[in-house]
């Protein structure tokens, strides 16, 4: 089995700190402008021990697509993300490079070969896509073999 690689994007060690008023500031909010089209597309979200959350806009309607909840910067930390904003998590990474997706709201390890990302369903190794949004890849050549049925 492949190492997993997993890179976190650097990070600012900016505590969440009280102001003159007492009140607490977030001062670690960063958004994001991934694609290109000058919109904000995501807002990432930390707190003074560095658990964050991140909502992301993927198709340009202004509506949020997902958003993912990381417990922390350290090698056990983890992160949740729920793809489609249904308050059901869909992929898990952590800790270290463990992943794992949510199916029928249990957890199944992810396996990495060749490339290529599994789950293991009803005793049987399943092709899994994982980014941008989890979806179990099955009977894909089945599909394309029926043609013009
Ligand atoms: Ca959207
Ligand atoms: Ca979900």
């Amino acid at each position: 089995m492949k190492k997993i690689r997993h890179v976190r994007r650097p990070f600012r060690k900016y505590p969440l700190t009280a102001n003159c008023t007492g009140r607490a500031e977030f001062e670690n909010t960063v958004f994001g402008r991934h694609n290109g089209d000058g919109t904000i597309d995501s807002i990432l979200v930390a707190d003074s021990v560095y658990r964050h959350f991140s909502f992301v806009e993927v198709d340009g309607d202004g509506a949020f697509d997902s958003y993912e909840f990381t417990t922390g910067m350290d090698v056990n930390s983890e992160s949740f993300r729920d793809d489609g904003m249904d308050g059901q998590y869909d992929l898990r990474i952590g800790p270290g490079g463990a992943m794992a997706v949510s199916v029928g709201s249990r957890w199944h390890e992810v396996v990495h070969e060749d490339r290529q990302s599994y789950v293991e369903l009803d005793g049987k190794l399943v092709p899994v896509q994982l980014f941008p949004v989890v979806r179990i890849i099955e009977n894909e050549k089945d599909e394309s073999a029926k043609g013009g049925e």
